[in-house]
């Protein structure tokens, strides 16, 4: 009996594993705990002595993945499963490969280059209770007339100025609630603290007593009661069916994980094509590399807010347990997301990311016909979408990330830019009182909101119809009508294609040259002889404004431009580099692309950002309504004809 009921439960567990493992699926609870304990072995800890900055799958080889995903068999599970683990311990950085099969670590090496890995919840917290704790604080709150329990801290990250970066450090800032929720409105100035996350200690404090605070009349947002869906946007009985990790819809194959750096990982997305009958490949993986937002205000309080908030902290690690009939409409599904906590042990964000079918009301494709004798013909369908979303709340501002599927064959790409600004207190209550520049705008009595950017730098690991694919410029030229005998036209554009063969070359400032952009596979046809290809459609040209030799630019470079594409390469995934915080841009996307590797039918990655210039305007007090930007991934002779027409 016992034997079996063993031999059934490892059947069982055969059966599931079977059918929902992935090479790319992120780690689960148990691996997550696994990696603890064998960490643990190594490197016994009590709590501090040993943090866990960075878990995650290390990314298998390519090569591997697709063999075993295209293979038919896939009852064998994959060979090998390694996590990549970054921990602190005595001030030092160790980047640890474990591997889940043996239960060991087979490397641990020291990383002394420049920059720290990311900032964990418990670093924060010891700042912020250090900071309230600390008598000098009290003192500084209690000569303001202030009440300490109405005050809110919070650390930030503080970037990098040439300096000598030896400590992993953050400022700490504080607002007084005062019984309102909008802390962001008002900030306590005047004081400045430097906290050293690893021997929690106070290393600056400095108060100059100086500063107003903004009153609090109009600046909470609290919503009222949530309504309810209203059905207005309809939504559909949902097709979509889920699988582990993998997503199925309509013409759609893909696989959705979720990491503490990125959140959200769209990876070996393929579509049906009727025509063939078979899926072909389309992305083999997508996320948020980077995320950049330099606030554009030179003094002494605010010159270090240069965040790349992806790296220093994780849009993961921000990311937002989805509220349905809120954040994702009524016919959504849900996965939860996991990550390392401090001590490497699971943490889980339940329902991390949201899966629904759209019926946006769009019409997807439509022709009214009145040239065909006797009758109108008018034939037409709406748009039906799946989109998988994620919020990460980063401090003041959040993020709604989409990626929406369409059964055309495009992805679209999109942020929500929303939450609350970073404001600063003034004297000012009116525009005619000023005297000096305020870098950004009065938004309410007494407070500025400062000017800023965003910058979403997205990974795209496109592989069209097969890993080899080249990068075009398909140009329009404007061009002279030379024969003048036959036509009484002057001019017209023509499509110049460009093949850029280099990586130098394949970094572009848009809005120069009107050009398609297109990821082809030059060794794939369609049946009338295209090379079969992606088209990036690309949002606002937006490219950082600051100079080359700025601190918070040398570590940004990217951000001067916003296509790239580099050769593929496991390692080459963030385009900051990996140790983001405090970083001198020695790593990351401008540096690998300054090896000028050669990308004409390679395996090659795009990369595109997504920019914002933000001047704050007045609407944007107290919470800012949704800012969108995208892009679109569109499918360019990649089929023999429009997918949606089925016949
Ligand atoms: C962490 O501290 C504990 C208790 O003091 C000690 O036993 C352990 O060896 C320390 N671990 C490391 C890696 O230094
Ligand atoms: C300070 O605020 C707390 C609640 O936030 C309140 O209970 C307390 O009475 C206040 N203290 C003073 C001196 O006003
Ligand atoms: C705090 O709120 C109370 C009650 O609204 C108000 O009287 C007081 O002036 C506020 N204090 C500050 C410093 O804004
Ligand atoms: C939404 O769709 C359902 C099912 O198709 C339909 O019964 C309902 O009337 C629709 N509601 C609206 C507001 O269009
Ligand atoms: C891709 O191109 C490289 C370099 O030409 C070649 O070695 C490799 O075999 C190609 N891979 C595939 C899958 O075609
Ligand atoms: C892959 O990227 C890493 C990190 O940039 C680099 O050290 C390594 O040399 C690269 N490998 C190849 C084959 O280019
Ligand atoms: C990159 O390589 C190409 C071809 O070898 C060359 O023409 C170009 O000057 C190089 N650019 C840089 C910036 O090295
Ligand atoms: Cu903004």
């Amino acid at each position: 009996m016992t034997n079996f009921v063993s031999i059934f439960a490892i059947f069982f567990i055969f059966l599931l594993a079977s059918f929902e493992s992935h090479p790319l699926d992120p780690l689960d609870k148990f691996e997550l705990s696994k990696i603890s304990n064998i960490v643990q072995k190594i490197f016994p800890f009590s709590p501090n002595n040993v943090t866990f900055h960075f878990v995650d799958i290390d990314e298998p080889e390519k090569h591997d993945v697709l063999n075993y995903i295209s293979s038919q068999n896939q009852n064998k599970p994959f060979p090998y499963r390694s996590a990549k683990v970054v921990i602190r311990v005595k001030e030092k950085t160790h980047e640890l490969i474990v591997d889940l099969i043996k239960e060991s670590i087979i490397s641990d090496e020291i990383y002394t280059g420049h920059g720290f890995p990311p900032f964990i919840f418990i670093e924060f917290i010891q700042a912020i209770r250090l900071v309230r704790g600390d008598k000098k604080f009290q003192q500084s709150i209690l000569k303001r007339g202030l009440n300490i329990s109405e005050v809110t801290c919070l650390p930030f990250t503080i970037g990098w100025f040439g300096e000598v970066a030896t400590r992993r450090l953050v400022k700490v800032s504080c607002y007084y609630r005062n019984g309102t929720t909008n802390l962001w409105a008002r900030p306590i100035q005047g004081i400045k603290i430097l906290v050293d996350v690893e021997s929690i200690k106070i290393v600056q404090f400095v108060d100059k007593f100086s500063g107003t605070l903004p009153k609090a009349e109009g600046s909470d947002f609290v919503s009222s009661n949530q309504r309810p869906d209203s059905g207005k946007c309809n939504v559909t009985d949902s097709k979509i069916s889920i699988d582990g990790n993998e997503v199925r819809w309509e013409n759609w194959k893909f696989h959705v994980a979720f990491n503490a750096r990125a959140g959200l990982i769209i990876s070996t997305a393929s579509i049906f094509d009727g025509e063939m009958g078979k899926f072909r490949t389309m992305l083999y993986r997508g996320h948020v590399s980077e995320t950049f937002v330099p606030y554009m205000d030179p003094t002494e309080e605010w010159y270090y807010r240069t965040f790349l908030d992806t790296g220093e902290f994780g849009f993961g690690r921000s990311a937002n347990s989805l509220v349905p009939l809120v954040d994702c409409p009524r016919n959504a599904k849900f996965i939860d997301g996991y990550m390392a906590g401090e001590d490497g042990s699971p943490l889980i964000v339940p329902n991390a990311i949201c899966l629904f079918e759209r019926l946006s009301g769009n019409v997807a494709w439509k022709h009214t016909e009145v040239g065909v004798p006797g009758r109108v013909i008018t034939s037409a369908a709406q748009e039906v979408s799946l989109v998988v979303r994620m919020v990460a709340t980063v401090g003041n501002y959040d993020y709604i990330l989409d990626w929406e599927f369409k059964q055309s064959g495009s992805i679209n790409v999109g942020v929500s830019l929303t939450g609350v600004l970073e404001m600063k207190a003034t004297p000012y209550t009116n525009t005619k009182e000023m005297k000096e520049e305020i870098y950004g705008t009065l938004v309410s009595e007494n407070i500025i909101a400062n000017n800023h950017d965003h910058f979403l730098t997205y990974y795209l690991d496109l592989d069209i119809d097969g890993i080899n694919n080249t990068f075009v410029k398909a140009k329009m030229k404007a061009t002279r009508v030379k024969n003048v005998n036959i036509s009484p036209r002057k001019s017209y554009w023509k499509v110049v294609r460009e093949t850029v063969r280099t990586e130098a070359k394949a970094k572009l400032k848009l809005g120069k040259e009107p050009a398609d952009l297109l990821i082809t596979n030059p060794n794939q046809k369609t049946k009338l002889g295209n090379h079969v290809g992606y088209r990036l459609i690309t949002g606002q040209p937006v490219t950082s404004l600051l100079s080359d030799d700025d601190y918070p630019q040398i570590r940004a470079a990217y951000t001067k431009y916003q296509v790239w594409v580099t050769r593929y390469n496991k390692s080459e995934r963030w385009a900051g580099g990996f140790y983001a915080d405090r970083s001198h841009g020695d790593d990351g996307l401008a540096v690998w692309s300054h090896r000028n590797r050669s990308i004409v039918n390679r395996d090659i990655v795009l990369w595109y950002t997504i920019g914002f210039h933000h001047i704050p305007y007045q609407e944007d007090f107290p919470v800012m309504p949704s800012l969108h930007g995208g892009f679109e991934l569109r499918p360019a002779n990649y089929f023999e004809r429009n997918p949606l027409i089925k016949h």
